[in-house]
């Protein structure tokens, strides 16, 4: 007993951080293209302009609330801009694809740019560039029997809809998704088996705490606002694929956060219970239920939200359930409700830290039998195929000879596989594992280079220098071994 015989070894990415390109190809501007670069000590922010010239930054939740009326995101003198040209995918893909087809990979998670297709959202005719962009990629994964498996929206709303629209807490921009989303099945259908509509859709309102707003309800008006339409716009398009390519799988994509009690105070577990229902089965239940759970009024009475919504709203999210349930792995995290001075970083979350557990530079938790026990009550809940679709080990590398002695994300990852092959032992239908970052590319969080998932080394640094090329690390070849003995040796 072992992962199947099709399992989907592969690796992951997302537009906004490899591609680049920002000003090619006919692409429309994206919030990215102006959001400067972080580390675990300072915030990423936006920069904008007046009207009348002076210019000034802010910070993102899931909004511009920060930016003042009239002043327009853009770009300011003086500042870095790190996924402006990302790792130059946009340039590169065929040597990358290259490098992990000698690994050997059978599925390669990426995304379609929304504003490549639409630069602004709103357009009635798609930009041509960018369609035929987007079908050279597949072609050439095709050309190594590469599945892509594709994210229609990992973070990247065209910036026109983010300032005219307000963004997805406008009922508009679901009509605007759904066109949109309807538009690159009907164009791909042939050469794209495997899709993801959202990108850990649950992160709307699971890392607000993280930014101090867990007492801000007009904050989760919001959060609870775009997670529905969310949810809507993201059926309304699931429900299009069912009714015309019954081949093509669907999923749903979650941010990962798996949590414990931090002591046996009942208080412990159930604060952890409530945190878990609210930042991570909430989501899930909606997309694979196709009905909110019932737990769901508890936690809109807590925050008193009053959500918007339509009969039509409820008859869609039931029409259209996901067919597997992928998600992001990375830590753990311990929930209390007593007074701690140990915090640690998280993915989008602050929590406390565990004395069993080793930790990253990033701060983030080394929990490999965490993931068995997600998988496990994953799939009692839902029943349905999983997919882990990001997961690695952010670090930084150094670069000797050409190389990267990267023992440390070997040791992470074999860590992890081992689990999962237990959690398959045991039952739990998983049919493929997509590592994050499977080539180095820029650090959603943090904005940085430094923070290096890949297989394969990126010569560019946290201020954009470098020339680009691309060095195979020790993983790349350790990484292949696992694929080609299909987890076996790990
Ligand atoms: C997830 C995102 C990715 C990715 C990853 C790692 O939340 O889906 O886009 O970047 O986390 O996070 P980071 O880049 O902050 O290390």
């Amino acid at each position: 007993m072992g992962f199947k015989k099709d399992f989907l070894w592969g690796g992951a990415t997302a537009a906004n951080q490899v591609e680049g390109g920002y000003n090619q190809g006919g692409k429309g501007e994206i919030m990215h293209d102006y959001m400067t670069a972080g580390s675990t000590k300072k915030r990423r922010m936006i920069t904008y302009i007046n009207s009348d010239g002076t210019t000034g930054e802010a910070t993102y939740a899931h909004g511009f609330e920060e930016i003042p009326k009239g002043a327009k995101v853009g770009a300011v003198e003086g500042y870095y801009y790190p996924n402006q040209k990302g790792i130059d995918f946009y340039n590169r893909y065929k040597e990358d694809i290259a490098l992990f087809a000698e690994m050997g990979f059978k599925v390669f998670r990426m995304s379609i740019s929304w504003a490549r297709i639409f630069p602004k959202g709103i357009e009635e005719k798609p930009n041509q560039e960018g369609v035929d962009y987007y079908r050279s990629i597949f072609e050439e994964l095709r050309k190594y029997n590469i599945e892509p498996l594709v994210t229609m929206h990992h973070f990247d709303t065209p910036l026109y809809i983010e300032e005219e629209f307000g963004g997805f807490v406008n009922r508009d921009v679901i009509d605007l998704f759904e066109k949109y989303g309807k538009f690159v099945l009907d164009e791909y259908h042939d050469v794209v088996k495997y899709w993801i509509t959202f990108n850990e859709i649950n992160t709307a309102v699971a890392f607000l705490d993280m930014f101090g707003l867990q007492d801000n309800n007009e904050v989760y008006q919001k959060g609870f606002q775009i997670l529905h339409n969310e949810f809507v716009a993201s059926a309304r398009v699931v429900k299009h694929m069912h009714d015309n390519y019954p081949d093509l799988k669907v999923g749903n994509m979650i941010c990962g956060l798996s949590s414990y009690p931090m002591t046996t105070d009942p208080e412990d577990i159930i604060a952890n219970r409530y945190s878990l229902e609210q930042g991570l089965l909430y989501s899930g239940d909606v997309q694979v239920f196709g009905e909110y759970p019932i737990f769901a009024q508890r936690i809109w009475d807590k925050y008193n939200v009053k959500l918007e919504t339509t009969e039509q709203d409820f008859i869609d999210l039931k029409n259209g359930t996901v067919d597997m349930y992928t998600f992001s792995y990375y830590s753990s995290s311990l929930v209390t409700t007593h007074e701690v001075d140990n915090l640690v970083g998280g993915n989008f979350s602050m929590g406390v830290e565990n004395k069993y557990l080793k930790y990253s530079d990033w701060g983030w938790a080394h929990d490999p039998k965490g993931l068995r026990y997600f998988l496990e009550v994953l799939y009692d809940r839902y029943k349905i195929p999983l997919m882990i679709v990001e997961n690695g080990l952010g670090a930084v590398d150094e670069l000797v000879d050409g190389t990267v002695e990267d023992d440390y994300r070997i040791e992470y990852m074999a860590d992890h596989i081992k689990e999962m092959k237990i959690a398959v032992e045991h039952g739990v239908d998983l049919i493929g594992y997509t590592s994050w970052g499977c080539i180095d590319l820029v650090s959603a969080g943090t904005g940085q280079m430094s923070k290096r998932y890949g297989f394969i080394y990126v010569d560019k640094d946290d201020e954009g220098n470098g020339t680009f090329n691309r060095y195979k690390k020790k993983s790349f070849d350790w990484y292949k071994k696992v694929i080609e003995t299909n987890g076996e040796v790990v």
